[in-house]
This record gives C-alpha cells, sequence and structure tokens, in this order.
C-alpha cells in the first residue's frame, strides 16, 4: 500500500507541475485539475487509482505537495512547477534568513551567476535548515547557503509563501548568499 500510495505521488507530481499530457489531462491556468477527470485519465492510463487513495495521497504526502479547492472537485500542485501557472500567491515579508540547500557541484556556478530558478517557477528557499539539507542531498553532497532574505525584500524582491511551506522568488543575486 506504502509503495502504491508513494507511486501515485509521483505520477501527480509529474502530471500537476510538469506533463499533464502524459495522460492527456489540462490544467487551468491557476494550475487546477478536475479530481474526476484525473482519476479518469490516470486509470485510462494504465494505473488503478480511486478518490479515496487520491484523498490519502493528499492528506499523508509529506510534503503536503498537493491541496483540493474548497468542494474538493479540484487539485492542484502548491509548488514545484516547471509547466507556467498562476498560483495566485501574495507576496509576503520573509524573515531575515532563509535557506537553500544545493549540492556542492554547483556552488562554483552559483556563487558567479546567483540563485536562478532552472526548469522550475521559482528559486525554492527553506526556512529550516533540515529541509534545506534534505532538499541539497537530492542533487549529491549537500551544502546549504544562507539567503539574506530581509535585506533582498528591502531592495524589492518579492516573495512569496507556498501553501506548503515553500518560499519562492525569481532570482538570488550573489550578494545576498553566504554559504
Ligand atoms: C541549482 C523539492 C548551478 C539549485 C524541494 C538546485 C524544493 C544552480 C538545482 C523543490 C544555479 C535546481 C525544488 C546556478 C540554482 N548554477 N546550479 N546558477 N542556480 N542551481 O530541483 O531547490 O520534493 O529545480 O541549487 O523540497 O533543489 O519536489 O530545485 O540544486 O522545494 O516537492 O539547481 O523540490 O520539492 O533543482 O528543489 P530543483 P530545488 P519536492
Amino acid at each position: 500500500m506504502q509503495q502504491h500510495l508513494k507511486h501515485i505521488s509521483k505520477l501527480l507530481s509529474l502530471v500537476l507541475r510538469h506533463k499533464p499530457e502524459t495522460i492527456g489531462l489540462q490544467l487551468d491556468a491557476n494550475g487546477w485539475a478536475k479530481v474526476d477527470e484525473l482519476i479518469q485519465k490516470i486509470n485510462e492510463s494504465g494505473t488503478a487509482v480511486d478518490a479515496a487513495t487520491i484523498d490519502l495521497v493528499v492528506e499523508t504526502n509529506d510534503k503536503k505537495r498537493f491541496a483540493f479547492n474548497e468542494d474538493k472537485t479540484q487539485i492542484r500542485a502548491s509548488q514545484g512547477h516547471s509547466i507556467e501557472v498562476e498560483l495566485n500567491l501574495k507576496p509576503l515579508l520573509p524573515p531575515d534568513i532563509l535557506y537553500h540547500g544545493t549540492a556542492d557541484r554547483f556552488l562554483e556556478s552559483i556563487l558567479k551567476t546567483g540563485l536562478t530558478k532552472q526548469q522550475r517557477q521559482h528559486v525554492h528557499l527553506s526556512e529550516t535548515l533540515t529541509t534545506a539539507r534534505a532538499v541539497g542531498a537530492r542533487h549529491g553532497n549537500p551544502v546549504i547557503l544562507n539567503i539574506h532574505a530581509k535585506a533582498m525584500a528591502a531592495a524589492g524582491f518579492l516573495f512569496y509563501l507556498s501553501d506548503n511551506g515553500v518560499w519562492l522568488v525569481d532570482f538570488v543575486p550573489v550578494q545576498y548568499i553566504t554559504v
């Protein structure tokens, strides 16, 4: 069961963040998919899933990656998209310091050009060292960067907080990064 939930969670990340077309799904401009349609298309693509399983994945997901709308007819990923979606997040003042976990092999390039969003819609920043370390470890030998977020905000950079607690910004220039 655990394995099945993980498989469904990965599939939801793929279709709700990156490639809805792999199962013939369309997201609206705000990233929402219709739950009925999602379930039908996942089944048609060869993976058996029902509404209760989707509920369980949303509820138990370790990072609360997915969220329903109020009447639970729609679902979307709270952040992490590579496709363009308008999440309608409001800019928010960040804490003094946020963290970015990365791999040591990226350090040289990051300290040259700053943090750029790569394939995603934003640069992702964490409030805690523990989260940043886990994010960095996904890419290799983890290194944690201190991001002087409050100073960036004072200089006019806009920060957003996703529904699942990830801080998002367009770009982090080198002068706001310390290792
Ligand atoms: C690096 C997970 C070279 C950047 C996490 C990162 C997160 C550069 C990688 C979310 C660079 C991109 C996102 C530059 C940035 N030169 N490398 N100038 N600027 N990079 O996966 O932040 O589990 O797109 O440091 O929790 O690792 O998917 O971003 O190492 O919130 O829900 O380029 O993914 O969430 O990698 O992770 P990613 P990320 P989920």
